[in-house]
C-alpha cells in the first residue's frame, strides 16, 4: 500500500476511560466525521459510537488499520487500545500481546500510511529504584509487566521515529480521573471509583493504605496536554517525546478521601489493601514534569479541590 496522509484522525481503544473523553474533544475540533472511534468491543449508545463514525478494530490487525487508514484518509492514530495494570498482571502473557503487539501493529501501520502517533506511556514505567518524585531520567526498572510493556512501547515509538522517521509522541499518563467513563482495569481505579461509591453508596472501601500517595490528574488536563504535544512543532520536542514527564498532582488515597468527606455529608471510607498496593508501592510519589513545560510549555489547571469538586458535580449532573 502507498502511503497518504490525510486529515482524519483514527483512534483505537476509544471505549475507554480516556477514549471517551479524547474522542469528545477531537470531534469538537475536527468536527464528527473526522475522528473515526474504533476498539475491539462494540457498546452502542456511547459518545464515542454515537457522535460519528465507529468501527470495531482490533489493534492487532496490521492490515486492518492500514486498510481503515487508506480508505478514509487518516493522517493521525491516537493509539490508546491497551491492558492497564491490574488487568494485565492478571494475565501477563495477554498484557504483553496487547500493548507490545498492538503498538508494533499502530506503527507499522503508520509507517506504511505514513500517519502520526500519538501512543500514551504511563507512570509505571518507574520501579522501586525511582526516586519518590521520579525526573525525566530517572532509571526505567518497574516491577509490573504492564510497565514493562510501557517501557517497551517508548523505546519502540523512538524506533519508529529513528529508523523510519514516523512522527510518534507520548505522555507518561499519571493516574486519570474522570467521571464520563469508568476507570479501566488499573491500579489508580481506587481515585475513580471512591466519587461513585461516595455519591451513590456513601462509603468505599479502598484497595490501597491511605498513606498511598501516587501522581494524579484529572482528565480536562490529561487531554488538554495530549492535544498540546500533538500541537507542538517537531522541533521544539526533544529525546523524549516518546514519554514525557508532564507535571501533575500528587496526593494520597487518604487525603482524596478527606476532600470528599468535606463535601459529601456522612460518606465515610476504609482502606483494605490488595494485590494493587505492591504495584502503587512500586511507583514514585510524584513526577518531575518540568521538561514538558520547557519543551511544550504545559501546566495542570486543576488541583485536588477543584477536581474533587468538578468530579462530584459532574457525576451529580443527569
Ligand atoms: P481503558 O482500559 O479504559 O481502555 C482501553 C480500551 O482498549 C478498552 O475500551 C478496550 O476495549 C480496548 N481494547 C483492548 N484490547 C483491544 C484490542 N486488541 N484492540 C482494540 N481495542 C482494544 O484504558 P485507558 O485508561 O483509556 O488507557 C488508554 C491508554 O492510556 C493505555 O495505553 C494506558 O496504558 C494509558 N494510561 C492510562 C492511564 C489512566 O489512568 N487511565 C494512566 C496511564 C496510562
Ligand atoms: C494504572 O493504574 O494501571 C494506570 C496507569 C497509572 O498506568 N492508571
Amino acid at each position: 500500500m502507498s502511503g497518504t496522509s490525510g486529515d482524519k484522525v483514527l483512534v483505537t481503544g476509544a471505549l475507554g476511560q480516556i477514549g471517551t473523553d479524547l474522542v469528545q474533544a477531537l470531534r469538537e475540533r475536527h468536527g464528527g466525521d473526522s475522528v473515526i472511534a474504533s476498539d475491539i468491543r462494540e457498546s452502542s449508545g456511547h459518545s464515542s459510537v454515537e457522535g460519528g463514525p465507529f468501527v470495531i478494530l482490533d489493534v492487532l490487525d496490521t492490515d486492518g488499520i492500514s486498510r481503515i487508514c487508506q480508505s478514509e484518509g487518516v493522517g493521525t492514530i491516537y493509539h490508546l487500545a491497551a491492558l492497564l495494570s491490574a488487568v494485565g498482571e492478571r494475565d501477563p502473557d495477554l498484557c504483553r500481546r496487547i500493548n507490545v503487539g498492538g503498538t508494533i501493529s499502530v506503527l507499522e501501520a503508520a509507517k506504511e500510511c505514513n500517519l502520526r502517533v500519538y501512543s500514551p506511556s504511563s507512570i509505571a514505567v518507574f520501579g522501586p529504584d525511582s526516586p519518590r518524585n521520579a525526573t525525566q531520567e530517572s532509571p526505567l526498572n518497574p516491577t509490573t509487566v504492564y510497565g514493562e510493556t510501557k517501557v517497551t512501547g517508548e523505546a519502540l515509538a523512538r524506533e519508529y521515529l529513528e529508523r523510519f522517521n514516523v512522527d510518534t509522541r507520548g505522555i507518561r499518563y499519571p493516574g486519570l480521573i474522570s467521571y464520563k467513563a469508568p476507570a479501566g482495569g488499573g491500579t489508580t481505579d481506587y481515585a475513580v471509583e471512591i466519587f461513585h461509591a461516595a455519591l451513590n453508596e456513601g462509603h468505599y472501601q479502598c484497595f490501597v493504605r491511605p498513606d498511598t500517595r501516587l501522581p494524579m490528574l484529572y482528565m480536562d488536563d490529561a487531554i488538554n496536554a495530549t492535544l498540546s504535544l500533538m500541537d507542538s512543532g517537531a522541533d521544539d520536542l526533544g529525546d523524549s517525546r516518546s514519554g514525557y514527564n508532564i507535571p501533575c498532582l500528587s496526593f494520597s488515597a487518604g487525603e482524596l478521601a478527606d476532600a470528599i468527606s468535606d463535601r459529601v455529608e456522612g460518606f465515610t471510607c476504609d482502606f483494605v489493601p490488595d494485590v494493587r498496593q505492591e504495584y502503587a508501592d512500586s511507583w514514585p510519589d510524584s513526577i518531575d514534569g518540568s521538561l514538558a513545560e520547557e519543551e511544550w510549555g504545559w501546566t495542570p489547571e486543576y488541583d485536588l479541590i477543584s477536581l474533587v469538586d468538578e468530579m462530584l458535580r459532574g457525576i451529580s449532573s443527569p
